[in-house]
């Protein structure tokens, strides 16, 4: 079979000839329907180096995946052939306290877990194949009321992300409470949809692109700012003056950063969950008094449960691209160069 491979760091993907896996006892292998084109992908073909994390290429691209149980190995009970199914992606040791809650996107027991921080995609063998090898059935959650995989896909890593960034700042957004969405790419907008979906939020989104500003309009959000030198003072305007309580910014560089910093109300969050490598200088009067600034790193399984139910029940849509997989070096061009609306998905199978 083909897979879109990364064979070196800072090198481009190459489409190859690879074995088809065969699942070992507890492994299932998923025929994939979908498997998105994540920033993150562009920053491991032309920015990480050699060291830089604790695994490295060769191996298959693809870390958000949902397609249909293909074969199951000994041993896995519960999921039958061509049952509908998204991977949960960061795969940990399985056994340490973080795991056994099903927060393997923290595993401490990074001797034990295959690739430590990574797993299918990143490290390991991902889902820009027709088949992808999943070492323990555990990373399946089965698709809810019909979900296309395509759809599911994004939710798995564009939508988790967000999800668990929103999750953890539940108690400070109240009604009469505002969040900043910066950035409406793939999470930026699914971010949008999982505020006005779980909190009472009024939402702003940021983006220097008129059409993603018009895609988080149509998404629900209250307010779309363009990102230049007047947007803090256009959410403060906004917000009467206080600044927003929580401000999730998915694109992470300095100007964004900076801008989140600029927005935010005292005792708010301002979220990174952009690779963008951006910096931000905290000292005592940088930031809004008493303003938590934090990183997040994906989202747990039961969290992944959480978003696919809140797609099963319409309450959040992936805006997607599809490609065939010939085509998915052009998804991560078009991704690079910002003329993609919401998420490129590759569809190496169908149905
Ligand atoms: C991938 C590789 C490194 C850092 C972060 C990521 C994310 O896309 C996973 O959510
Ligand atoms: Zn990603
Ligand atoms: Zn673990």
């Amino acid at each position: 079979m083909r897979a879109l491979r990364l064979t070196a760091w800072q090198s481009e993907p190459v489409l190859a000839e690879v074995e088809e896996p065969v699942p070992g006892p507890g492994q299932v292998v998923v025929r994939v329907g979908g498997a998105g084109a994540c920033h993150s992908d562009l920053h491991l073909m032309h920015d990480f180096r050699p060291g830089m994390l604790p695994w490295g290429p060769p191996f298959t691209l693809g870390h958000e995946n949902a397609g249909w149980v293909h074969a199951v190995g000994a041993g896995v009970s519960g999921l039958d052939v061509g049952m509908p199914v998204a991977v949960y992606g960061p795969w940990g040791c399985g056994n340490c306290a973080r795991c056994v809650l099903g927060a393997e996107n923290y595993c401490e027991n990074t001797a034990a877990a295959p690739v430590p921080g990574g797993g299918g995609g990143l490290g390991l063998d991902g889902g820009m194949a027709e088949l992808m090898l999943v070492p323990h059935a555990r990373h399946l959650v089965p698709l809810p009321g019909g979900l296309d995989p395509v759809v599911a896909a994004p939710l798995t890593d564009a939508g988790l992300t967000p999800y668990h960034a929103v999750r953890r700042s539940w108690s400070k957004l109240p009604p009469g409470s505002t969040a900043v969405v910066i950035g409406v790419g793939g999470l930026g907008h699914l971010a949008v949809q999982i505020l006005r979906a779980t909190t009472a939020a009024r939402v702003i989104a940021v983006d220097t692109r008129p059409e993603a500003l018009s895609l988080a309009t149509g998404l629900g959000a209250d307010l779309a700012v363009p990102a230049q030198e007047s947007a803090a003072g256009e959410i403060r305007a906004f917000t009467g003056g206080r600044g927003a309580d929580v401000v999730l910014d998915c694109v992470g560089s300095d100007a964004t950063l900076t801008l989140g910093a600029a927005c935010g109300r005292p005792l708010g969050d301002l979220t990174i969950v952009g690779l963008g490598g951006g910096t931000l200088p905290v000292s005592f009067f940088a930031l809004p008094y008493e303003m938590s600034v934090q990183t997040t790193y994906w989202g747990s399984r039961p969290e992944l449960a959480e978003v696919l139910d809140l797609a099963a029940r319409g309450l959040l849509h992936t805006t997607t691209t599809t490609f065939p997989l010939a085509e998915a070096a052009d998804a991560y061009r078009q991704l690079a160069e910002g003329k993609l609306t919401g998420r490129a998905v590759v569809t190496p199978a169908t149905p």
